[in-house]
């Protein structure tokens, strides 16, 4: 087109895209009051199934895995949870908002690389080193506050588990 001349967003940041760290959406992570109950209406309604239930004592929940897919790289659930305690995570993000999504858990291959990857770029981490997560999984949350108010978990699964 006549006079027409491309010319690239001048406020656009320098790119440097970084190499894809997530193999997939391992879970969504949804903070409920009745577990028993909420269990049900996932499988009534979607027809989901349960996969593991456990209580893990260090992040304050009763939580349970709900299949949703299982991909060549590992499953992807939704992760319903209860918490044991009023003052744990989970505990206080219901007393502030009711029940809902809390959080995403992203597959990763290497927790920890992934870790070190994502704290270069400023994001604080919740965890200096991985927790035990959800079927043997080895997690780390990084903090809402630096990655736009999505709580974020990394998950590395146990192979051959997931
Ligand atoms: C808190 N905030 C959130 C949030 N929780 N924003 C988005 N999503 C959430 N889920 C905001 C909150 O609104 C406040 O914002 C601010 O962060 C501080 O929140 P707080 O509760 O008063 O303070 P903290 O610092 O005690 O707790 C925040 C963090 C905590 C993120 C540090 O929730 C945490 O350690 N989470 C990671 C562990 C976890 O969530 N475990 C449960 C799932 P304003 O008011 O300052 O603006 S366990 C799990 O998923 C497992 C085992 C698994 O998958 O295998
Ligand atoms: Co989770």
């Amino acid at each position: 087109m006549p006079g027409y001349e491309a010319v690239p967003p001048t406020d656009a940041p320098p790119s440097t895209p970084a190499p894809p760290l997530f193999t997939r959406i391992d879970h969504v992570g949804i903070a409920v009051l009745d577990l028993d109950e909420s269990i049900s209406w996932y499988e009534t309604t979607y027809g989901l199934t349960v996969f593991s239930r456990e209580t893990n004592e260090q992040q304050g929940v009763d939580e349970a895995m709900l299949a949703v897919a299982q991909t060549p790289v590992g499953g992807s659930y939704v992760q319903l949870l209860k918490p044991i305690r009023e003052e744990s995570p989970v505990g206080k993000f219901l007393a502030r908002n009711g029940p809902g999504v809390h959080h995403i858990g992203y597959g990763v291959v290497d927790v920890e690389a992934a870790m070190r990857s994502i704290e270069q770029t400023g994001v604080r981490l919740v965890d200096t080193r991985p927790r035990h997560g959800s079927m043997g999984a080895s997690i780390a949350f990084l903090h809402p506050k630096d990655t736009g108010g999505v709580l974020t978990e990394l998950v590395q699964a146990v192979e051959g588990t997931s």
